[in-house]
């Protein structure tokens, strides 16, 4: 596969704070995405009854759209559910949630994201909870191996996860007994807040990385910040990145502008 481009789509309330494309009417959205010419869509579903297979399949059929990408948040924003809470059924609960996202995700041909559904650790022991988080990810990652699929496990920047912040402690940890199906996805956001230099964090986590979040420094579709984005898109053909671009990012001025002015930049730079 080259690197392609993927649009964002919250089936959650309009919210524009939030940082997706397009939504909530999901046979709208899919039906816009595939208007302007995206390859594929990733969603956001605030629950597992958002996420209707055969009525996706559907849709993503007729719009003839791939499926990149589902993402676990919902667990998070609508039950409170992570990873590594400090009690074990919620945990457990947790994990059900996202090994079912993941089996639904491989049914429409994509794979399932782990953002805020991670956790924080707070004051507990460090060690204790990254003992947690390994053996959380582990068994996820074996669903999603049974499905075919990868999974991918964000860094989030220090005002949302103390986990970890950065690819190069992500892969670090990764490395150390996890499968080769985990993979990192690299959030240009949060890497613009965490990183000493985004390209060079792309460059070292190399083949780890399995999927992008393409987005400006404020959040904004790339394009409308700060990004300086010729070495970082010079990183990413560098270590032969064969993923997707999903566009997670404010839909400002209105979503199809914000839709269109993102599709533009992926053009401008892969
Ligand atoms: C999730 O992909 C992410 O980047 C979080 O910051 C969402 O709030
Ligand atoms: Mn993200």
């Amino acid at each position: 596969m080259m690197i392609q481009p993927s649009v964002t789509i919250s089936l959650l309330p309009n919210n524009p704070r939030a940082p997706f494309l397009l939504g909530p009417n999901l046979a709208e959205a899919v039906a816009t995405a595939a208007e302007l010419g995206y390859p594929a869509l990733e969603l956001f579903p605030p629950n597992l009854d958002a996420i209707d297979v055969p009525v996706l399949k559907e849709l993503i059929q007729t719009h003839r759209i791939q499926l990149s990408t589902i993402g676990t948040g919902g667990g998070w924003v609508t039950q409170q559910l992570t990873l590594i809470d400090s009690d074990p059924t919620i945990r457990e609960r947790a994990k059900n949630y996202i090994a079912e996202v993941i089996r639904r995700a491989a049914e429409l041909g994509g794979s399932a994201i782990i953002g805020s559904m991670q956790g924080r650790c707070g004051t507990r022991d460090r060690r204790e909870c990254l003992d947690v988080l390994r053996d959380q990810l582990g068994d996820l990652a074996e669903v999603a191996a049974g499905c075919g699929r990868s999974l991918f496990y964000e860094p989030l920047n220090r005002y949302e996860t103390d986990l970890f912040n950065t690819l190069g402690d992500t892969a670090e940890f990764l490395n150390g007994g996890l499968p080769q199906n985990l993979k990192i996805l690299a959030d240009l956001f949060h890497m613009n807040i965490e990183e000493t230099c985004t390209a060079t964090a792309v460059r070292l986590a190399g083949s780890r990385i399995g999927h992008v979040h393409f987005v400006d420094s404020n959040r904004q579709v790339p394009g409308r910040g700060q990004t300086d984005f010729a070495p970082i898109a010079e990183a990413f053909r560098s270590i032969g990145y064969q993923g997707y671009m999903a566009v997670e990012a404010f839909p400002q001025p209105n979503q199809r502008e914000a839709a269109e002015t993102a599709l533009a930049s992926f053009r401008q730079w892969f």
